[in-house]
């Protein structure tokens, strides 16, 4: 009897993160060194705070964090981002939510690539950041030109890796030798290649133009440009990473430190200076693109919560959208008011909860009752974790491009957000990661009630 056997999407998604990250860490050393940081404190973390450990086993993500990571990648036409599409698919990984960062001074709009149900991220929740380059908001209009030109040219995938994809679809799945070659083929796509395709001047006016236009444009490929672990405790890891002499990001992006983490908090360190190869050249120079990221999850917000702290951010950063020295204390005063404990957070409809039942009975008469999921959490039949947040933040990846971009650059394009244009260039919607939280909210009280239900009959 024969019988198709697949690897499974989630496990060509695990084994291409572990070949990625083990890439990275030969190619940028520092990354490595960042992995033994995040190690490390996040095995202090769990042993200070056990309440803290328990919860992220009963949430299935115990097992997660240490493969847990996201990368980032910058591509420059319609046709590279909806191959990637295409390529991110064979590993369980959509499109989720629209970034517009030209607002930040960085001519790119882009969204998340990642697992989308629970048990896939539990699984593995690799996830990568992936923009596209606005070249329409480039005022020079010769560089625009040259910059299509060079674009239109390039083949950023393998033939090997095409034939995999179109594989893929045709078949429904991949076999593990062939997911084993997709995987190999793909790396290639990330890898770093110091050799440039444009020559010394080019690269130059490009650079003069906009950092990040002469990083998409001047190579053969979109290198990954950071990888990013997770950290159960990003003050202790940033201190770590200072303690080190690791040159850190100055300010940490996102909210500040709470009792109950919400969002996304991140640091970077500072990008690497490349020996580069132009073309035409015997000397060669250099360019920065690589560097490297750590990053604290919490709480995923609802639209409100969400409208709370883009409200109370707007307000720490002042009118200028900048981070002066008494930022910290600026964050940390305007977010007084937004509530830190859970109970809260849940009764104002702030964040996203995940229902699970504790084992204790339920009150007679409660049992199974939709409207009566309070008195069900007041009687500890059922408890409440927030629901982590998988996605990023606009405002904090404009801070890390900054970062990294020499800080120079920070003009405000005029080109308005254009989901519906990037969603073309795609080839497909973007999903409203909300309404992906509130499905996984809902899920978990159906289930939840249904368990005190079936106890209960
Ligand atoms: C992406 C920056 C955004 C994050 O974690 O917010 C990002 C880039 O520099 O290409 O990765
Ligand atoms: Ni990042």
């Amino acid at each position: 009897m024969t019988q198709t056997q697949w690897r499974t999407p989630d496990d060509i998604r695990a084994d291409f993160s572990a070949a990625m990250s083990h890439m990275y860490r030969t190619e940028v050393p520092l990354y490595g060194e960042l992995l033994d940081i995040v190690h490390s404190v996040n095995a202090a973390t769990l042993q200070r705070t056990p309440e803290l450990a328990a919860r992220l086993k009963a949430a299935g993500e115990a097992d997660r964090l240490d493969s847990e990571r996201h990368g980032a990648i910058r591509v420059g036409t319609a046709a590279e981002l909806a191959m990637l599409r295409r390529a991110f698919a064979v590993m369980g990984m959509a499109p989720v939510g629209y970034y517009d960062l030209s607002l930040a001074g960085v001519p790119v709009h882009a969204t998340a690539f990642r697992p989308t149900t629970q048990a896939a991220l539990n699984r593995n929740p690799f996830r990568v950041f992936t923009s596209l380059v606005r070249l329409e908001l480039i005022e020079d209009e010769d560089l625009r030109r040259r910059s299509a030109e060079l674009l239109s040219d390039r083949q950023i995938f393998t033939a090997g890796a095409i034939e995999l994809i179109a594989l893929f679809e045709r078949q429904g799945g991949l076999g593990d030798a062939d997911a084993a070659r997709f995987v190999a083929e793909i790396l290639e796509t990330f890898r770093w290649h110091g050799d440039a395709r444009v020559d010394a001047a080019t690269y130059d006016r490009l650079h003069a133009a906009h950092r990040l236009i002469a990083d998409v444009v001047s190579f053969r490929g979109p290198h990954i440009n950071h990888l990013t672990p997770r950290t159960l405790d990003i003050d202790a890891a940033q201190a770590e990473m200072l303690a080190r002499g690791i040159r850190a990001k100055a300010v940490i992006e996102g909210p500040p430190r709470r009792a109950v983490p919400i969002l996304l908090r991140q640091t970077s360190f500072t990008a690497l200076q490349e020996t580069v190869r132009f073309s035409g050249n015997e000397t060669a120079g250099t360019h920065s693109a690589r560097f490297g990221e750590i990053e604290q999850r919490g709480a995923a917000l609802t639209p409100a919560g969400r409208e709370l702290y883009d409200r109370l951010l707007a307000a720490a950063r002042g009118g200028d959208g900048s981070q002066a020295s008494d930022y910290p204390a600026r964050l940390a005063d305007a977010f007084g008011a937004f509530p830190d404990d859970e109970d809260a957070l849940r009764e104002q409809k702030l964040a996203y909860f995940h229902y699970s039942a504790t084992g204790k009975a339920a009150p007679v008469g409660d049992r199974g009752d939709t409207a009566d999921l309070s008195g069900l959490l007041a009687a500890g039949a059922v408890q409440a974790t927030p629901i982590v947040y998988e996605d990023f933040l606009p405002v904090s990846a404009a801070g890390i491009f900054q970062s990294n971009l020499g800080g120079g650059e920070q003009k405000a394009y005029s080109g308005a957000a254009a989901q519906e244009a990037f969603e073309q260039a795609l080839g497909a919607p973007v999903a409203d990661p909300f309404a992906l939280y509130a499905q996984m909210e809902q899920a978990s009280v159906s289930a939840v009630l249904a368990q005190v239900r079936g106890a209960a009959g």
